[in-house]
């Protein structure tokens, strides 16, 4: 069994005021960080316990449902260990690797990001040599990169580059000042070279004329820009605030939350259709542009970070943040009402778009990166707390069990759409058959899914990236219900990842079909199938006590930053 992966943070994470940032000395923060004990990380195994031996001893009292999914936890870890190993034969130092032509590509602006993003999954696992071996590469290489690379984006830079060193910081006993597992530079290498990065990511604040941030940075030079059509997406400029707040915290500055934060200030002043924004904005005018309104690409993550960031600050803590939950359960009331739909013939509850607002006509149109919400809507409910227990002492209002409802229809859609096809792997893009909307010979070719008539799958929208929201969504709601579908699912998940994606030479790559049999493989391993998808499926398997989620909040990339006040 794996022990809590928690600890009592010296310097309370979340959100402070200046003046609780002033009242913070230096030294009764380190009387502090001694009187409190390190944080309890997964305990070694011994050399016959690791992954990869057949007797791996799991204990007299475990039972064979215990013992089942520590298997299948273990078979999860060996994956993350097949993915480095051809990352790191291949691609070292690269953004990303192309596992079939084995070689490495820049695609994020050259800052390693494969390396940041699995460092923390690595720690969790307790696959000691990928954290020795990521965090060497980090100690030796990233300030370089920071100092010397042109062109990021802001938002993918935070989610998946400062939000991997500060879970790092964190998970390697940061705020202890002490390094418990002894892998790896210590913590302090992780925050220095996060303050580092954001200070030259703060351009992107600093430059625009609204407290909208513009899209990109240039390193090197430490310059923004906007994108090339002048706007930022509305989830990247509202996705950027649990990363730069717990920085505040632990470095104890607080410049990067007050920039941060007035993004969130300025979106609550702008007009909303039920809660629901247009997925871009302009930095230079500060207003929303067109009309088109998602949950899918570039609107995403805004809804997810409302109540998360709400979350972070701890909700035993009177707030002055209460307008983000405000917000939250307003936009989700604008879901259910204008966006959730059921398809025919067998009733799957969906979440489409409304590309003209809410005048014009409907879209029963849904990207695979909605099944994030399943995973937000249980969360945002019982604020990380089982369903029993919330029930039991009462905590959940009609809104918060209307929103859990539609968290469970909507997560056996999401696993649905990977049931519904041949490979067992989802698609993109999902659309759904309405009274309104129908194409035919367009199914995801799993002749005996029950909901072959309702899932269209058109050719363009066929491919499958790795992509973690469902099983994101199944961890959150397995946490949250307790139901052990959730983790069936996510395993025949799993096994369908193994079947169709694992390159023998090492890594995993990206499909460009997967209605066809065998399907054409695309030559991609992204970052987050490390960073999120087999971290989600390591802690669906594994023991509810490791990251708790009333007690800790991962970002969008799945990096894991405590709850103030909590722990
Ligand atoms: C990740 O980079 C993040 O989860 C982001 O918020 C959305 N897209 C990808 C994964 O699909």
């Amino acid at each position: 069994m794996y022990a809590m992966l928690t600890h009592k943070s010296p310097i309370q994470s979340g959100i402070r005021t200046t003046e609780e940032y002033k009242s913070v000395n230096t030294s009764s923060r380190f009387g502090r960080f001694w009187r409190r004990k390190p944080p309890r990380l997964p305990p070694r195994l011994t050399p016959d316990e690791k992954v990869g031996n057949n007797s791996f001893n799991r204990g007299p009292k475990l039972t064979n449902v215990g013992s089942k999914w520590m298997d299948r936890q273990r078979d999860v870890k060996e994956a993350f260990i097949h993915a480095w190993s051809g990352y790191k034969k291949y691609a070292m130092g690269y953004d990303e690797l192309q596992p079939l032509s084995k070689i490495g590509t820049d695609g994020l602006g050259g800052l390693g990001a494969t390396v940041v993003d699995a460092l923390d999954t690595a720690m969790i696992m307790s696959a000691d040599d990928i954290v020795s071996e990521a965090g060497s590469w980090i100690e030796t290489h990233l300030l370089d990169r920071i100092s010397q690379k042109g062109q990021v984006n802001l938002f993918e830079t935070t989610i998946r580059v400062l939000g991997g060193l500060l879970s790092a910081y964190h998970l390697s006993g940061g705020e202890q000042e002490m390094n418990p597992t002894a892998k790896g530079p210590r913590p302090i290498v992780y925050l220095d070279i996060a303050k580092k990065l954001a200070d030259r990511l703060l351009t992107a604040f600093t430059s625009s004329p609204t407290p909208i941030p513009f899209s990109d940075v240039v390193l090197r030079d430490s310059t923004a820009h906007p994108a090339p059509d002048g706007l930022s997406s509305t989830s990247e400029v509202s996705t950027l605030q649990l990363e730069f707040n717990y920085l505040s915290t632990v470095s104890g500055d607080p410049k990067y939350s007050m920039e941060a934060m007035k993004v969130l200030e300025h979106l609550k002043t702008l007009p909303k259709v039920e809660g629901l924004v247009p997925i871009y904005i302009s930095p230079h005018s500060g207003e929303f542009n067109g009309e088109n309104i998602r949950l899918g690409s570039r609107g995403d993550s805004y809804y997810e970070y409302l109540i998360k960031v709400w979350l972070q600050q701890g909700t035993t803590h009177s707030s002055n943040l209460t307008y983000l939950h405000d917000m939250y359960e307003e936009a989700m009331k604008g879901v259910r009402h204008l966006l959730v739909r059921k398809s025919i013939p067998s009733g799957l509850v969906f979440v489409g778009e409304l590309p003209y607002g809410s005048t014009g006509s409907y879209s029963p149109k849904m990207d695979h990166l909605v099944c994030f919400l399943p995973g937000t809507l249980a969360l945002g409910a019982t604020k990380g707390i089982t369903k029993e227990k919330a029930m039991k002492d009462n905590l959940l209002t009609f809104e918060d069990l209307e929103n859990l409802k539609l968290a469970e229809d909507l997560a056996k859609t999401c696993f649905e759409m990977y049931s519904v096809t041949s490979t067992g792997l989802s698609p993109e893009i999902a659309y759904f058959h309405t009274q309104e909307y129908y194409e035919g010979s367009l199914d995801g070719g799993n002749k005996s899914s029950e909901y072959l008539n309702d899932i269209i799958i058109k050719h363009a929208d066929r491919h499958n990236l790795l992509r973690p929201e469902t099983v994101e969504s199944l961890f959150v709601l397995y946490r949250i219900t307790e139901d052990p579908k959730y983790r069936e699912w996510g395993w025949q998940i799993f096994e369908a990842f193994e079947k169709y994606t694992k390159v023998d030479s090492g890594g995993y790559t990206s499909l460009d079909d997967v209605t066809m049999l065998p399907p054409h493989r695309r030559d991609k391993m992204e970052t987050f199938f490390l960073g999120e998808t087999l971290k989600y499926l390591y802690l669906l398997f594994g023991d509810s006590s490791v990251i708790p989620l009333d007690q800790f909040v991962f970002n969008s990339e799945a990096h894991p930053f405590p709850i103030r006040g909590t722990i």
